[in-house]
């Protein structure tokens, strides 16, 4: 689920936790993968994912590739990063980023279907 400030909370959004922070730095558009990437992949296949929802380890500060194939057109969100990019036939969404906070974070396809989980540590 997005989780998006009010506009109007976005001028004294510093003082305020909660709103989630600010969206990761992306590496690249997936067009390389530099050495050490961890490659993530999943599909989207009539509403389900494939392979099943499944946890990922990836060392923290460590580069992640994650790639979505779509058979529909979907918007694919990396939580604790706020990630957003899009997939769809033929096109797939992908999207490079430094895994710079620990934790377990969700990888889904929106609205609410979970691809997999990220565990940074
Ligand atoms: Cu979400």
């Amino acid at each position: 689920m997005k989780r998006r400030c009010p506009w109007w909370l976005i001028g004294g959004a510093v003082l305020l936790a909660g709103c989630g922070q600010a969206p990761a730095t992306r590496v690249s558009d997936c067009s390389s993968t530099a050495p050490g990437t961890v490659v993530v992949t999943s599909a989207l296949r009539n509403g389900r994912a494939t392979p099943a929802p499944h946890r990922v380890a990836v060392p923290a500060g460590g580069t992640v590739q994650v790639r979505v194939e779509s058979d529909q057109v979907v918007e694919v969100h990396v939580h604790g990063y706020d990630l957003e990019y899009d997939a769809a036939p033929g096109v797939p969404g992908c999207v490079s980023f430094v895994a710079d906070r620990a934790g377990l974070f969700d990888v889904e396809a929106h609205p609410d279907t979970l691809l997999l989980q990220l565990e940074v540590k």
